[in-house]
């Protein structure tokens, strides 16, 4: 049985005096049966830490860097994350990938740098419109969990894997439980091909979670939990999709 695992990806919105009323929502709100986490802009990691002190709730980041150390102006290091406590970190989100033009070998070295100082790395893969429209979305989301699992080869099962379809972020349609349950099945076959971990390892649904469909999508076999946007900036809502989980 696999714990279910709620995400807020605060993306780059917050200041500290919003995020303190956030953070003090949601511990009022808490704890949950579900395993919760946010992942925070960088420079708001060691308040976030504080503020969770004596909670269950976890935090991380949204990005790190492949480098360990060293003249890398602007980048942050995997050993940084872990030196505050971070459990998580995502990489490949859809928009660093369409932003920054991270590519699936950038996004399998960067959860490759997470693990090495124990932190998570959240692995996000989506087709675009375009794509799930022209029949390739199975190619697209195995091609780039494929870069992770030849990268990572025995550490694969460390890792959390998040299905985010690109159509279905901050848009407000969410892919239909089917839909993503079909996908998230295909990871999970793809990822039992790999380790024998498969079937413990967590993969998070992404795009347009809301409290009103939250129940639906954990309510699938393959669906282990949520990567939260927009829903996670409000405490009420975010908790609700917890309380859901
Ligand atoms: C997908 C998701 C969080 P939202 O990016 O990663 O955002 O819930 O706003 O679609």
């Amino acid at each position: 049985m696999r714990k279910k695992l709620v995400v807020g990806n605060w993306k780059m919105h917050g200041t500290r005096a919003s995020n303190a009323v956030l953070l003090a929502g949601l511990k009022e709100a808490g704890p949950w049966n579900a395993q919760v986490a946010v992942c925070v802009p960088f420079p708001y990691i060691t308040e976030t830490a504080l503020a969770l002190t004596g909670t269950q709730m976890v935090y991380g980041a949204q990005d790190v860097s492949t480098h360990e150390q060293g003249a890398y102006t602007g980048e942050v290091s995997s050993a940084m994350l872990a030196d505050l406590g971070c459990r998580f970190a995502i990489v490949g989100h859809s928009e660093r990938r369409a932003y920054h033009a991270e590519s699936d070998q950038l996004v399998a070295d960067k959860a490759k740098a997470a693990l090495a100082h124990g932190v998570t790395p959240i692995v996000c893969v989506g087709e675009t419109l375009a794509e799930r429209e022209g029949g390739k979305t199975e190619e697209v989301v195995k091609r780039q969990l494929a870069a992770v699992i030849h990268t990572l080869t025995h550490c694969i099962g460390e890792i959390v894997v998040a299905y985010e379809p690109v159509w279905a972020i901050g848009t407000g349609l969410t892919a239909t439980p089917e839909q993503a349950q079909q996908v998230h099945a295909l990871l999970r076959q793809q990822l039992r091909a790999a380790t024998q971990k498969a079937d413990q390892m967590q993969i998070l649904y992404g795009g347009s979670v809301k409290p009103d469909n939250a129940v639906q999508l954990f309510a699938q076999p393959d669906i282990d939990g949520g990567l939260i946007g927009g829903a996670a900036l409000k405490a009420a809502d975010f908790a609700a999709i917890c309380r859901a989980a």
